[in-house]
């Protein structure tokens, strides 16, 4: 791991390399739990959690909203990122300054300099909800990273490779961690096992997980 890049981590946030150009800030959002589980709440209140169908017509297991001047939908008619939220029929919130400046460390401390996040998506995950392996392609330009920052239960993420048959590595992401995904690893197949029933003392019996995007132009 590059010294230099992560020396002002305080101790006990290591960065892990979890792949190419991948790497988990362990428990990095621990010290703005506060104020991000607050700005969430406000953004929640104007874009409320909903279940999104799939091309197929499932119902996804997990609740989603979005916040900035993108948030990624899904329907009978495909996934993609519109500016408007189909249940209220107004812009999605903007992103909290909150989020944009954990965003914004997270990936500079993976050596992204300019990361510029337009589109925020908000997963709830339910015990048992889960996220199938799956590419995220809707995004227009794959050169700047995606942020993640997990809240309340943990999880079992599933990190693939470039196809959907490589096998995925195992690693649990809990309450704090954020992971930046870039270049090499942008277009990986990844998926979260069905969520453990428990309960976290800030987020309840549930959790939440925030990515960050640069989905337009
Ligand atoms: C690796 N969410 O919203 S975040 C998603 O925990 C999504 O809710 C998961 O996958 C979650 O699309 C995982 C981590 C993540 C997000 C995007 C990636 C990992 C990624 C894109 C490429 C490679
Ligand atoms: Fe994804």
């Amino acid at each position: 791991m590059n010294g230099d890049l992560f020396a002002d981590l305080e101790p006990g946030q290591g960065c892990e390399a979890l792949g190419l150009d991948a790497f988990i800030l362990r428990r990095f959002a621990l010290p703005s739990e506060q104020l991000l589980w607050q700005d969430l709440q406000l953004v929640l209140a104007r874009a409320p959690m909903r279940h999104m169908v799939t091309p197929g017509g499932f119902r996804m297991s997990v609740a989603m909203s979005n916040a900035g001047s993108l948030g990624w939908v899904s329907d009978k008619t495909g996934y993609r990122y519109d500016e408007i939220d189909p249940v209220s029929g107004l812009p999605w919130p903007a992103i909290p300054t909150s989020f944009m400046a954990l965003a914004a460390q997270a990936a500079h401390h993976a050596g992204f300099k300019a990361f510029q996040p337009d589109a925020c998506l908000i997963n709830r995950y339910a015990p048992e909800s889960k996220l199938s392996l799956h590419q995220d392609k809707n995004e227009l330009d794959f050169t700047q990273p995606i942020v993640s920052v997990s809240l309340g239960l943990s999880a079992t993420f599933l990190f693939g490779g470039a196809l959907r048959t490589d096998k995925p590595l195992r690693t649990i992401l809990q309450h704090g961690d954020v992971v930046v995904w870039g270049g090499a690893s942008r277009l990986n197949y990844h998926g979260i096992l069905p969520i453990k029933p428990g309960r976290h003392p800030l987020v309840g019996e549930c959790r939440i997980n925030l990515t960050f995007r640069h989905a337009g132009r």
